[in-house]
């Protein structure tokens, strides 16, 4: 259908309800609107506009700002949503001026300078909504609050009745932190494309902007590298426990970064170093120091290996490698890990280090890392990822203070993998048990002494997958716990307050039920009945 042919369209709709001639509206009840104060993550500010309500019909077209393909994308991801639910045609065209004055209209116009890049505006009025924002990832995060605004049911794969009530006001909004991440550990257990691609869905929900995938271990190696074949192909073919584990193609890695991409989520990869090397050990007998390659490994231990300091080979090795990575990842970012180097003398340690951080400036990348690696000097560039439990560490504060940017993934309270409590079927407990409220319960801009908020990039939620198979198994572990780190991401400070998060968190038990996200129904948590 012609945009000439949709307009026509909506204007024989629009013409229809003028008429009169257009269905009644609907005798159901109209079920409170959803209120303004329920979205998570918390926006800056939300002004309710009482008694005023709009109501996406029939007649509900969707506007976008004239000559911008990215808008476009966002509005056809909004549209299928809503059509998908409600059953209206749902129209998607240029928006024929700055302000409309009927259906829903993401615009690059008219939002407040201080929402920044990834912030927007949103006014629901009788007769429309509009959605503001300075860039397309704005306009993307205004439509995740607007999906939380309408009914849960909006999130149904079949057409369900309406009334389709949004409750009027004007939301401002925009992140506290630029990054604001979830780490999925694809190596220990494999996940297929499908189940990343979910997971980018249900994050993305929640405004997190990062998606951290941990693609080899000691377990298996994830990714495809043409130069070094053998990876995937051996060092990919099992996982913990012995099952046949897998990897992404090139390909495939390609889809999963474009598929997060149009969701305004980075893909930061992770190939572990110098430790955590097992798979690529076992793969190449010469990469080993001893020039003999390792058996695969299917077990759960760490810090058993390293790659081979003084071997030439090895920083031909990851050079080929994370030069095979960069041209895959159009963000800024490569994870080299460094985490748990036990067999690594930090004399080793440092030179690899030094030398890794380099090839990856080469490729035109900045180094992520886990915090270990300020045991070695690091590129004013590189990245550390706190991932300790304590709230001080003498040489990460100290890195800090030189300013390096600091990721704060502490274990006990970020760590997904982490059990809720002794009943958790799922997950481990060496950094003690994570309750809803304790992901919830600190500040990541003042929960490690020495390191201010300015020198705290964001926060993330790894989920390591020692004991992680399947999608039912992420869901399980990552909802409820998730928004809240994505809270913590993107709230103002001054939003902090559990009270209202566990209520507005419970407001998210309905929507999970219809998105069939297999969350923990927390004990911690008011879920209204039927969620
Ligand atoms: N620590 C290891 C992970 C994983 C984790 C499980 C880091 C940085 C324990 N390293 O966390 O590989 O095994 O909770």
């Amino acid at each position: 259908m012609t945009i000439g042919g949709v307009r026509l369209l909506t204007t024989v709709i629009l013409a229809l309800v003028g008429s009169g001639v257009a269905p009644a509206a609907p005798a159901t009840p109209a079920a409170a609107a959803v209120s303004l104060a329920s979205v998570v993550p918390a926006p800056v500010t939300a002004t309710p506009a009482t008694g005023v309500t709009y109501r996406v019909t029939a007649a509900t077209a969707i506007y976008t700002e004239p000559g911008s393909p990215a808008v476009a994308d966002v509005a056809g991801q909004l549209a299928a949503i809503l059509r998908r639910s409600t059953g209206y045609p749902m129209p998607v065209v240029d928006a024929s001026s700055p302000t409309p004055t009927d259906g829903i209209a993401l615009l690059l116009s008219g939002a407040p300078a201080s929402v920044g890049n990834e912030g927007y505006q949103l006014d629901v009025t009788t007769a429309s909504i509009a959605v503001r924002a300075n860039q397309p990832a704005g306009l993307f995060a205004g439509v995740q609050t607007l999906r939380q605004l309408l009914p849960p049911t909006v999130e149904s794969a079949t057409v369900q009745p309406g009334p389709w009530e949004v409750a009027g006001g004007r939301i401002v909004d925009h992140p506290r932190f630029a990054h604001r991440g979830a780490m999925l550990d694809v190596a220990r257990h494999f996940l297929p494309v499908a189940v990343v691609k979910r997971y980018i869905d249900e994050i993305a929900l929640y405004k997190v902007n990062r998606l951290h995938l941990h693609l080899s271990d000691d377990q298996g190696w994830r990714i495809a590298v043409n130069s070094w074949p053998n990876l995937a192909v051996y060092g990919g073919s099992t996982q913990v426990g012995g099952g046949t584990g897998g990897y992404y193609t090139q390909d495939e890695y390609r889809q999963i970064v474009a598929y997060a991409a149009a969701r305004y989520v980075m893909v930061v990869p992770e190939i572990d170093m110098p430790g955590h090397t097992n798979a690529a050990l076992a793969s190449y007998a010469e990469l080993n120091c001893d020039g003999v390659a390792p058996k695969l490994y299917t077990g759960t231990k760490v810090g058993f290996s390293s790659l081979c300091v003084s071997k030439e080979l090895t920083y031909t090795f990851i050079d080929q490698v994370l030069g095979e990575l960069a041209a895959l990842t159009p963000g800024p970012y490569l994870h080299i890990g460094g985490d748990e180097a036990s067999s690594t003398t930090a004399a080793d340690y440092a030179t690899f280090m030094n030398r890794a951080q380099q090839i990856v400036a080469g490729h035109g990348k900045s180094v992520v890392g886990w915090h270990d690696i300020v045991n070695a000097p690091v590129l004013p560039s590189t990245v550390a990822q706190y991932w300790g439990t304590t709230t001080s560490h003498a040489a990460v504060a100290a890195a800090a203070g030189n300013g390096i940017k600091i990721i704060m993934s502490p274990a006990n309270r970020s760590y997904l993998d982490m059990k809720y409590n002794s009943r958790t079927r799922l997950g481990q407990r060496w950094a003690g048990f994570i309750e809803v409220q304790d992901a919830y319960g600190w500040d990541p801009g003042a929960y490690l002494s020495g390191v201010g908020e300015t020198s705290v990039l964001g926060v993330e939620a790894p989920l390591w997958t020692e004991t992680i198979e399947t999608l039912a198994d992420v869901e399980y572990m990552a909802f409820p716990r998730l928004p809240a780190i994505a809270e913590l991401g993107w709230s103002p400070a001054s939003t902090h307050d559990w009270t209202s998060f566990q209520q507005r968190l419970g407001a998210q038990g309905p929507r999970w039920r219809v998105m069939g996200i297999n969350y923990y129904h927390s004990t911690q948590v008011s879920w209204p009945t039927g969620s």
